[in-house]
């Protein structure tokens, strides 16, 4: 009698609300799944109250075994709060892996623009040291004629064809004394043009960025007359003063440097090592002239081309106050990039400030590596 009244209570009472006892957790009878008279008996361990267990469902004797986990219950604050936690943990988690991704993207973009402009100037550069150059270009009070030549090259070749800044290029549109139009190179003569047509004329500012993107379009060096390959590369006018400038993917200007003779990679070392320079003179172009021999042409050096990198902060002085090809203290463009001129530059280097310079991508990184 007994169990018959327990099965006719369970048909019409599928789930039994819980029973609490003080110290106990509830105790749920469900019917059996193929609803014949029968109960499965949930067993709770002995827990304080308010903090039992999810449920433990157990078959009885000779059934088949069912295993089930039933949360009697919502969810605590906690237990929210936990779960908020943990996706938020994740989703910064994957943010920063893709903004990751995507800046690992940009510099490599940007290393692969530079290769691309520094292929070009290197191309160029390369001639300079085997270019005939007349006797008569020398100045007769420079006896050295070997001296004489590499000043001439210097001077009148490499910073006329590869300047990296306007005052240079003014220089030889309004002093045709030294750069006659008939003498001039191709290269020199379409800056005199551009120069010349340029109305107002550019700033100082991102001169050394301007200067290459004009080298590269204008001046047809290194036979680059239509640089199919870096057409992809972005450009743009950051400061609006009419001459335009290569960018990298953070939308600034790349940098360019003639005579960078105090660039350090790794920062704190010197990258161009000058073995005939004096120590304590910070670059060739500076020694007495004319020297015995004289420094070859391209002193060694090569034009550096730099970005800013993802903090968009150069940290290269550019020294913009730097004597020019028409410097006319000893013959002219012997202190080109001489940065123990006035003011004192950290050419090439650190200027002020944080270190501005360990996010640069520039031309030399792959050389500095080896
Ligand atoms: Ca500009
Ligand atoms: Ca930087």
């Amino acid at each position: 009698m007994i169990a018959m009244h327990r099965a006719a209570r369970l048909r019409s009472m599928p789930i039994q609300a819980p029973r609490r006892k003080p110290g106990d957790c509830p105790t749920i009878r469900l019917q059996s799944p193929n609803r014949k008279p029968g109960a499965f008996f949930i067993k709770a361990p002995r827990r304080k109250p308010g903090d039992c267990p999810p449920f433990h469902l157990e078959a009885p004797p000779g059934k088949a075994g069912i295993a089930l986990l039933i949360r009697p219950r919502g969810f605590t604050l906690t237990e929210l709060l936990v779960a908020v936690s943990i996706v938020l943990v994740l989703m910064g988690l994957v943010s920063a892996a893709v903004a990751g991704a995507r800046g690992s993207v940009k510099k490599q973009s940007t290393k692969s623009f530079i290769e691309k402009i520094d292929a070009v100037i290197q191309e160029q550069y390369s001639r300079y040291d085997s270019i005939a150059v007349p006797l008569t270009s020398i100045p007769a009070s420079i006896a050295n004629k070997s001296a004489g030549r590499a000043w001439f090259i210097r001077r009148n070749r490499i910073t006329g064809d590869l300047p990296d800044r306007w005052s240079d290029v003014q220089f030889m549109a309004e002093t045709p004394a030294q750069f006659p139009l008939d003498s001039v190179s191709g290269s020199q003569r379409a800056y005199i043009g551009f120069w010349n047509g340029m109305n107002p004329k550019p700033t100082a500012q991102f001169q050394g960025a301007e200067c290459l993107f004009m080298i590269i379009n204008v001046g047809g060096v290194a036979d680059c007359l239509d640089c199919g390959e870096l057409k992809g590369v972005a450009r743009g006018d950051k400061d609006g003063d009419g001459a335009p400038e290569f960018w990298d993917e953070w939308s600034n200007p790349i940098g360019y440097l003639l005579w960078p003779a105090a660039f350090e990679l790794p920062i704190g070392t010197r990258f161009f090592s000058a073995p005939d320079t004096p120590a304590g003179s910070l670059r060739q172009l500076s020694l007495p002239f004319p020297a015995a021999g004289g420094p070859p042409p391209g002193l060694g050096m090569r034009p550096l081309i730099y970005s800013a990198g993802p903090d968009r902060e150069y940290g290269v002085e550019t020294n913009i106050n730097q004597a020019n090809i028409g410097s006319s203290s000893d013959p002219g463009g012997l202190a080109c990039g001489d940065l123990t001129m006035s003011p004192t530059s950290t050419y090439g280097g650190k200027a002020s400030g944080p270190e501005y310079r360990a996010d640069n991508i520039t031309n030399f990184d792959d050389e500095a590596k080896q």
